[in-house]
């Protein structure tokens, strides 16, 4: 029986991956390369440094761990020009609902996300007091395949694993949430979450109930 929900917040619930380009993009530029859309997608759900390190790789490029440093920081200060500008109308379409079908459904919440800067946005779109525990990359060592960011979501939240359905839009997320024993809900395109429990394109007009019943026909 599902008792709790973990969400990813990242491609889940807002869409920060064109603001993280932007910054990413800036930066390559600066060191003289090109970084593209396509570039971008192998960032996802990755955290902050080992995002630098493709980055890097990318543009076939080595720098010091001090120059690496510096590099990230201010990525990450040009990033949160665009994220402490967003706003609740940012939340992702079907989402609003979802959320409210979560909390009426009885069912506990929690965000399971690599994102530093989670805080952050979960106060700019006004969800954060909604979720009943907040696990993200200031709290976590291990980054996403390992399950560390949902196992502490679903001890937090006192559920085991085997209660839980992960919302996902990274592969590294799906895997993440299958090595920590839980139903795993892949949310974009199946060619790259094929090994989710089941996969979505969004949440528009998509029930929790709904959810639940799908995941649930593919043990
Ligand atoms: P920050 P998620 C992840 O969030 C993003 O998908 C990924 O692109 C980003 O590098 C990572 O957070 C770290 O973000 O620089 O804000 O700490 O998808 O796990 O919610
Ligand atoms: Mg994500």
């Amino acid at each position: 029986m599902i008792k709790a929900i973990l969400f990813d917040l990242d491609g889940v619930i807002v869409d920060t991956a064109k603001y993280h380009y932007i910054a990413w993009k800036a930066l390559a530029e600066e060191m003289g390369f090109e970084f593209t859309l396509a570039h971008n997608e192998r960032l996802k759900g990755v955290s902050r440094m080992t995002s630098l390190e493709i980055l890097l790789e990318i543009g076939g490029v080595s720098k010091t761990d001090e120059e690496k440093k510096e590099l990230a920081e201010r990525k990450n200060e040009h990033y949160r020009t665009f994220i402490t500008k967003m706003k609740p109308d940012e939340i992702l379409p079907g989402m609003p609902e979802f959320l409210k079908g979560v909390k009426k459904a009885g069912l506990k919440a929690a965000i399971g996300s690599a994102s530093k800067n989670t805080p952050t946005i979960l106060k700019q779109i006004e969800l954060d007091t909604f979720f009943d525990a907040v696990v993200d990359g200031n709290k976590i060592a291990k980054a996403k395949p390992d399950p560390e960011v949902f196992l502490t979501g679903a001890s937090e939240l006192n559920v085991k694993p085997e209660e839980c359905m992960v919302l996902e839009d990274a592969a590294s997320g799906i895997e993440a949430a299958l090595n920590g024993g839980m139903y795993s809900v892949g949310v974009g395109s199946p060619d790259v979450l094929g090994k989710a429990h089941c996969v979505i394109a969004g949440f528009e007009g998509v029930s929790v109930e709904s959810l639940i019943a799908k995941c649930m026909q593919k043990r």
